[in-house]
């Protein structure tokens, strides 16, 4: 989030950024430090909560206060979603907000969340990305809670589980084997029904998780310090009772320290572990303890059910969709980038903001198809006098250029315009690398961006911008603006080069 007190922090830890080597599936979301995730899939999309770590002091201390939230379709570009939940300004009771853990129910979605280690709390939204409110007027589980309390008990770290037959459970706690805890949820999942149920639990430190596959249920929590903060799992018949130890589900993850936490969820049939380490901050050479970063594995049952534990890789995973660039694609929605950090865009959602000489970003995997872009349109605003974008294939600074558009200034951060310009045609699937190039001063924000066909405007080289590009159009809004009929034009443009194509197509057919 655009922040002026951590600007500064920004820009130098940018500097860092810059040479950072690219890790596919560690970090995702290198731009931000997120931690502690709880994922939610929803209409085919993966929705990782997560604590801010941005929001703790560098030196010391767990401040979080925010959550913050980034989903995928494809588990390699990432879209980011901002903060989705903020204490105490979205729950007056609470002072911090750590580890949620999130379901979708009756057309809600449920947040859990633990005000630090005193209590879980939950907040409700009709988006899966917020913003969530409080639900109730305090905790919804404290130390009076029926059976939820313990000796050194930490009452946090909520996971949420919802069985085929319609009873929803959380589960939570931490700081010994005696501390794991299970409570039933009525189904307006923001009361409990009777006492916490204690599990025993060897080597119980925190991060509860419950998933279930094939009738079984698996218990997955962080081991504590002695046992080497592993991810171990038990497993069950029952969401409450009878589990049995089954041993390590996944080893500390590589480039971490003080704590462990992870998520288990499936998508399109095969299942995943997300997690949090350190390695973005061990990279940059910043203190590492507060400031964690997510990544994610793949998950193998084995035939007898049994988990077998996650090997850790920077790029092991499969893109499951590719990307299509002829659609709008939001700008903060990347695979990997450099230097540049994301804030609240004035049209919805979020921007790419901080954008310096020499920043980039890379999205996936980028589906041009047989016959290609010909055109680059792209959503932007900048208070400086703009810069360039080098859209480059495979790699940011080596890769084939296709095209180089000049950004203009806008008249501000939030006054939005959309630049079109030429490219010579891309085919096929490739990696795009959006590079920033200008001034010293900071160059533009973008919003979003989509190419035309190549038929819709011709192999061409790269030109200055040929719509907007110096006339700020009206902000507010999601179709604000001067775009929509740039958008609408371009579409139908795109849609009419199509048909020729087609008819071309079916002349040529025998
Ligand atoms: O992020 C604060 C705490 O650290 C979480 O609640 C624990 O699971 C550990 O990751």
């Amino acid at each position: 989030m655009k922040n002026s007190s951590v600007l500064p922090l920004v820009l130098w830890f940018a500097s860092f950024a810059t040479f950072l080597p690219l890790r596919a599936d560690y970090p995702i979301a290198s731009h931000r430090h997120l931690a502690d995730p709880g994922s939610l899939v929803h209409e085919g999309r993966v929705y990782l909560y997560c604590s801010n770590d941005n929001d703790s002091p560098l030196g010391g201390g767990y401040a979080m206060q925010s959550i913050v939230c980034v989903s995928s379709r494809d588990l390699k570009n990432w879209t980011d979603h901002g903060e989705i939940f903020r204490v105490p300004v979205n729950a007056s009771w609470a002072t911090y907000s750590w580890a949620p853990a999130v379901i979708a129910r009756n057309g809600h979605f449920y947040l859990y969340f633990g005000n630090g280690g005193s209590g879980i709390g939950v907040a409700t939204s009709a988006s899966p990305t917020g913003p969530f409110t409080a639900a109730t007027g305090g905790t919804l589980i404290n130390a009076s809670t029926p059976g939820a309390s313990g000796p050194n008990m930490w009452l946090f770290d909520p996971a949420v589980f919802l069985d085929d037959d319609g009873q929803a459970y959380l589960y939570f706690g931490g700081n010994g084997d005696a501390n794991a805890r299970v409570i039933k949820l009525n189904s307006d999942m923001i009361s409990v029904s009777g006492p916490a149920l204690a599990m025993t639990v060897p080597n119980f430190f925190e991060a509860s998780w419950l998933h279930k596959r094939n009738g079984v249920y698996y218990f997955s929590y962080s081991t504590n310090p002695a046992n080497g903060l592993r991810i171990d799992y038990l497993t069950s018949s029952s969401p409450t009772s009878g589990f049995v130890y089954r041993g390590i589900a996944a080893g500390q993850p590589p480039s971490n320290n003080n704590n462990n936490h992870h998520a288990i969820f499936s998508l399109n049939g095969s299942w995943y572990h997300a997690y949090h380490n350190r390695y973005v901050a061990t990279q940059a050479g910043i203190a590492t303890t507060y400031r964690r970063n997510l990544g994610l594995e793949r998950l193998e049952h084995n035939g007898d059910g049994t988990l077998q534990p996650i090997t850790y890789a920077t790029n092991s995973l499969t893109q499951l969709l590719s990307v299509d660039p002829f659609t709008r694609n939001e700008a903060e929605a990347f695979n990997a980038q450099s230097g540049i950090a994301t804030g609240t865009c004035s049209e919805g959602g979020m921007a790419i903001t901080e954008v310096t000489n020499g920043t980039w970003i890379k999205v996936a995997g980028v589906d041009f198809g047989s016959t290609g872009a010909g055109k680059f349109n792209v959503r932007v605003a900048s208070a400086t006098s703009g810069g360039i974008i080098e859209l480059r294939l495979d790699n940011h600074s080596t890769g084939p250029l296709i095209g180089t558009c000049s950004v203009a200034g806008t008249g501000g951060w939030q006054t939005w315009t959309t630049v079109s310009c030429a490219i010579t045609v891309a085919t096929g699937v490739h990696d795009l690398f959006l590079k920033f190039t200008g001034g010293s001063s900071p160059l533009m924000s973008l919003n979003s961006w989509q190419f035309d066909p190549s038929s819709s405007s011709g192999p061409t080289a790269p030109s200055s911008p040929s719509t907007g590009s110096n006339t700020p159009a009206a902000s507010g809004g999601s179709s604000g603006g001067g775009a929509p009929s740039l958008w609408f034009i371009s579409t139908l443009c795109a849609i009419s080069g199509l048909r020729i194509l087609v008819r071309k197509r079916l002349r040529s057919l025998p």
